[in-house]
């Protein structure tokens, strides 16, 4: 069977889950908030990652109606976390440019009740990559309401400098291939040369894929703002992360 028979089923289906991923302050050591990963639990494929199902849903446009399900999900469970920890939600490039996004989000804010500035969009460059002016009107609107934007996998792909200057970012994340080289002299000149362009930017600098205390005080040594990864937390039920956060206040 095809996968795509399958995935245009499992919505209706209910058979999408959302886990969530803790986010730390690293001067503080303080959760600050957590990151939506979405997950496929298929009767018949188990449990799918989302880079197995996620550019098929594109493809097939799925994404947009499970996109918004999964921002208003991610919003429903992070309206029950304590006050100030943010909400982190992975956006397709097909959904910022399917035109009712602003809309959705707005929608999901207000179903929810979480404030605007607790709800952060992380895109990749490929959202950046259109020419169009659709996508940075939403950015810009969406910004205005006070969410905010984060860059994910920065440094890997296409992602290019000029992109900070002509699109409206908060954050960057390093991509977690750079974290596990960090050992490496010129992935650490790299790492290092990141967090330096976000503090001149006034751009948060969050560290992704951080598995050991030897790279989390490298990090904290060049004064990244946040870090992410196993060390910290893996990825989790709505129900372990809201003990977690719950803890950490
Ligand atoms: O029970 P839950 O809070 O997850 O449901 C939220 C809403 O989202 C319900 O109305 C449910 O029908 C809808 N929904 C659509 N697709 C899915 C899915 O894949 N998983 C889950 N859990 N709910 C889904
Ligand atoms: O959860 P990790 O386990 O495997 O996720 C892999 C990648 O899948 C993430 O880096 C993220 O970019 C993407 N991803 C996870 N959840 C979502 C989602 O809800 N929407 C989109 N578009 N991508 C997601
Ligand atoms: O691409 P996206 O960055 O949004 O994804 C997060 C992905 O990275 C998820 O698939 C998640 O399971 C994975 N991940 C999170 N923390 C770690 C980590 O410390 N090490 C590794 N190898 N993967 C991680
Ligand atoms: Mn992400
Ligand atoms: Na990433």
């Amino acid at each position: 069977r095809a996968l795509e028979t399958d995935l245009e089923a499992a919505l209706p289906r209910r058979e999408f889950e959302l886990d969530f991923q803790p986010i730390m302050n690293i001067a503080s050591s303080e959760i600050v908030g957590a990151e939506a990963l979405m997950r496929w639990r298929s009767p018949i494929r188990g449990l799918v990652p989302p880079d197995d199902f996620i550019p098929v849903a594109e493809e097939i446009g799925l994404i947009v109606p499970l996109g918004e399900w999964a921002l208003r999900k991610a919003c429903t469970v992070a309206a029950g976390w304590p006050r100030g920890l943010r909400i982190a939600v992975n956006v397709s490039a097909v959904q910022i440019k399917s035109g009712t996004f602003a809309r959705s989000v707005i929608s999901a804010l207000a179903f929810s009740g979480v404030p605007a500035d607790r709800l952060e969009l992380e895109i990749t460059e490929t959202v950046l990559m259109d020419e169009s002016d659709t996508v940075l009107k939403t950015l810009r609107q969406l910004r205005n309401l006070g969410i905010r934007i984060a860059l994910d996998d920065f440094g890997t792909g296409y992602s290019s400098l000029g992109y900070l200057r002509r699109f409206p970012v908060d954050k960057i994340k390093i991509d977690r291939s750079f974290i596990r080289d960090i050992d490496n002299r010129d992935t650490a000149a790299i790492v290092r040369t990141v967090i330096g362009l976000g503090a001149q930017l006034g751009i948060t600098v969050t560290a992704e894929g951080v598995e050991t205390e030897a790279q989390l005080e490298f990090l904290r040594k060049e004064s990244c703002v946040e870090a992410q990864g196993y060390l910290i937390g893996v990825p989790s039920k709505a129900t372990d992360i809201q003990r977690l956060l719950k803890a950490s206040v």
